[in-house]
């Protein structure tokens, strides 16, 4: 395995960036800002890998809340179909076709504004046999209270998604049915029960470059950085409020990533939703402005992702490899269900 040239004392991670700061560092010489950001993913990470996660839908549709961006809305006027929460040999058929791909990481997501105890039961199932089968385990259901936080963590689940999605400030253009603090409340719950944070946002939504700087600002400035970042490039659906959105610009994304990795150095910055629109050249300057993460199949949740003999062509164009889950978690989970 590649490794990473020095791991760093903690020294470059900072929690107190102003917002000036930030769109500095976005406005900077390109050139410059990628060598800020190529250096310091060089100094805590193995220089050419990639973690690979893989997606998967375990509940369809018909969500009561009004994200302007997604299919999955009950609100908007979309093609989803709505499908009941699949069964689990489904699931775990589905993960171990996953890890034979290559993934290490399992991500499960679920169209709830939160999920009922009941539901969680059923989740639980899913995070004990997807750890069977050897892989680390993420989900994402909505909002959480601190109870359900602490039945997750004592069941193993290794991350939990859940996105800011963009800047308080343009939050209520993009949301109405949850406030961006209840956001920050579920996190908070997950942050206290000791599991990983994934928290991340979409851009190319409309919103303005201070917008960018904004979301990165609340991510950087939390007292203990997400484990994992997601970036999507908004995945424009038709007949969902954000459906031609002015996007983003190729160059300006790349910039958002180069942040993202300076800001927090030591997270998974995940190239997430939107490389299906992306060019080769574009994802490769992303991963040399610091991603080191992707979603991996041909299905992102309700929406096409890259094929994956296409990724795996472009890794091999750029000598890039999966890198390993953290084996010893994973040993023990397998060992516990033979
Ligand atoms: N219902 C749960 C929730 O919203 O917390 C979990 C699933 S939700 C689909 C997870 C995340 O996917 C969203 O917060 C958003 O950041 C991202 N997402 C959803 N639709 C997207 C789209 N069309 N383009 C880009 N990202 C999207
Ligand atoms: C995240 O940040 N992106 C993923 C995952 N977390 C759950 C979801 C992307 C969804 C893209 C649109 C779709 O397929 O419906
Ligand atoms: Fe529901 Fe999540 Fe889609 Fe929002 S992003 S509408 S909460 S599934």
């Amino acid at each position: 395995m590649t490794q990473a040239n020095t791991i760093s004392d903690n020294s470059d991670i900072r929690h107190d960036w102003s917002l000036q700061e930030i769109q500095d560092l976005l406005q900077k010489p390109f050139n410059d800002l990628l060598f800020q950001a190529h250096s310091l993913h060089r100094q805590f990470h193995a220089h050419n890998e990639v973690q690979i996660s893989s997606l998967l839908s375990i509940k369809t549709g018909a969500c009561p809340e009004d994200c302007g961006y997604c299919s999955q809305s009950a609100k908007h006027n979309t093609e989803i179909e709505r499908e009941r929460l699949l069964p689990l040999d489904e699931v775990i058929e589905k993960a171990k076709i996953a890890k034979s791909n290559g993934s290490s990481r399992f991500c499960m997501g679920a169209a709830w504004r939160n999920p009922t105890d009941k539901n969680l039961d059923k989740v639980i199932d899913m995070i004990t046999a997807v750890r069977g089968v050897g892989m680390e385990t993420c989900v994402t259901l909505g909002m959480l209270t601190d109870q359900q936080s602490q039945r997750l963590k004592d069941a193993g689940l290794d991350y939990y998604n859940h996105n800011l999605d963009t800047s308080p400030e343009f939050y209520g253009n993009v949301i109405t049915t949850r406030t961006f603090q209840d956001r920050l409340d579920t996190l908070q719950h997950v942050r206290d029960k000791g599991i990983n944070v994934c928290s991340g946002g979409i851009l190319g939504m409309g919103e303005k470059a201070t917008d960018r700087a904004s979301m990165l600002q609340q991510l950087a400035n939390m007292p203990q950085h997400p484990e994992s970042v997601p970036i999507n490039m908004l995945v424009q659906i038709e007949g969902t409020p954000l459906f031609g959105s002015d996007g983003i610009d190729s160059i300006e994304f790349v910039r958002s990533i180069a942040a993202a990795r300076i800001l927090m150095p030591q997270s998974q910055v995940r190239l997430s939703a939107g490389r299906h629109e992306m060019s080769d050249e574009m994802q490769a300057m992303c991963f040399f402005a610091g991603a080191n993460s992707i979603f991996y199949g041909d299905k992102l949740l309700t929406t096409e992702n890259c094929e994956t003999n296409d990724d795996l062509a472009l890794f091999g164009r750029l000598g890039i490899k999966p890198s390993a889950a953290d084996q010893s978690e994973l040993l023990k989970a397998e060992a516990c269900h033979s």
